[in-house]
């Protein structure tokens, strides 16, 4: 059988697929041009990519033997899950196991927006300590009795909600289903309406995958409900922000500031305007960017495709009826 990476992945892995299959890794442009990865994906019977590739139903259609999309993440947005279950294709991809190095990174930026960490070193950089020795200087604001409002309590979420209790905050959430008694308690959050959650929370961190439903729900309309000290935080998917409300909203400073990890089209370049506003943290998608994290997710991409090649079942499996499908 014949497979084709969109990237390289771990040796071990890659080792591990020529015991079985014929391996061809793309080495050029990320993302894969459209055109090549059509002509690459004939003949081919799996596919391992990643969130920057988009799997269309031109990619489906032109993978005339193609039945196992391996996709290493836990977002599948970038997948015609439709198309893919029409023409029978088993589409896995790896939740759970980067879940908590999600969380990490969700902290690790609001306590940057709140305590200035990467400013202060940025200051210090350009020479700059001197001007900041006063008592009153400087100052950022404390995390214990803020209170952040979480959008969407899945996994990562329920993960961020965990840490941040430890931090002594207070927390509200949005879902599209209410979470049993049991697990808001033990969060100690509390279900309120998005438009409270922006009205009232001091920062607000984003949690839901992309959807045509969560499309840049985040837009002006929400952006201008939050308080003039709030901070936003995405580490889910840049396309649930309106990016350019975002900017204008920042520039504005409508909103204290923002820490995105994600973005609408990835990678960005020193040109996008984000780069520019001095009110913004970003970081280049490094959510499940540890080392430990991202070969948990090579072994189950590997194994997801393993699985799925010699007619088993996934260890996860992207449901064909997924609301969660079809590319935007
Ligand atoms: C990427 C992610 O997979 O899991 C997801 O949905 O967005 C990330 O973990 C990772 O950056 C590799 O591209």
């Amino acid at each position: 059988m014949k497979i084709l990476l969109t990237r390289r992945l771990h040796d071990f892995a890659i080792k591990e697929l020529r015991k079985r299959y014929q391996v061809e890794i793309h080495s050029g442009r990320i993302p894969m041009p459209k055109k090549l990865l059509i002509s690459k994906i004939r003949e081919k019977d799996g596919l391992i990519c990643y969130p920057y590739d988009k799997i269309d139903a031109d990619v489906i259609e032109a993978g005339n033997k193609l039945r196992a999309i391996s996709t290493f993440s836990v977002g599948y947005d970038h997948i015609d899950i439709k198309r893919a279950s029409q023409r029978g294709i088993v589409v896995s991809y790896t939740p759970e196991v980067l879940t908590k190095a999600t969380a990490d990174l969700t902290m690790a930026l609001m306590i940057d927006l709140f305590r200035r960490v990467t400013e202060g070193d940025r200051l210090i950089r350009k020479g700059k300590w001197k001007a900041i020795l006063g008592p009153y200087e400087f100052l950022g604001s404390d995390l214990h009795g803020k209170t952040l409002g979480i959008v969407g309590m899945g996994r990562i979420g329920a993960a961020v909600a965990q840490r941040a209790r430890s931090f002594e905050m207070n927390i509200l959430y949005h879902n599209r289903k209410r979470v049993s008694a049991k697990m808001e308690r033990s969060l100690n959050a509390r279900y309120v309406s998005l438009d409270e959650l922006f009205r009232t929370s001091d920062v607000v961190s984003l949690h839901v995958p992309h959807t045509p439903k969560t499309h840049e729900i985040v837009n002006s309309g929400l952006l201008r409900k939050m308080k003039k000290t709030a901070f936003l935080v995405n580490t889910a998917r840049g396309k649930i922000i309106n990016e350019k409300d975002l900017v204008l909203t920042l520039k504005r400073k409508i909103i204290a500031g923002a820490a995105l990890d994600v973005f609408q089209t990835e990678p960005i370049g020193s040109s996008n305007p984000l780069t520019r506003l001095t009110n913004v943290l970003i970081t280049p998608h490094i959510g499940s960017a540890t080392a430990e994290t991202r070969r948990k997710m090579a072994e189950i991409a590997v194994k997801n495709l393993e699985l799925s090649l010699a007619g088993k079942r996934p260890i996860y499996q992207v449901k064909a009826e997924s609301n969660r499908s079809g590319l935007l």
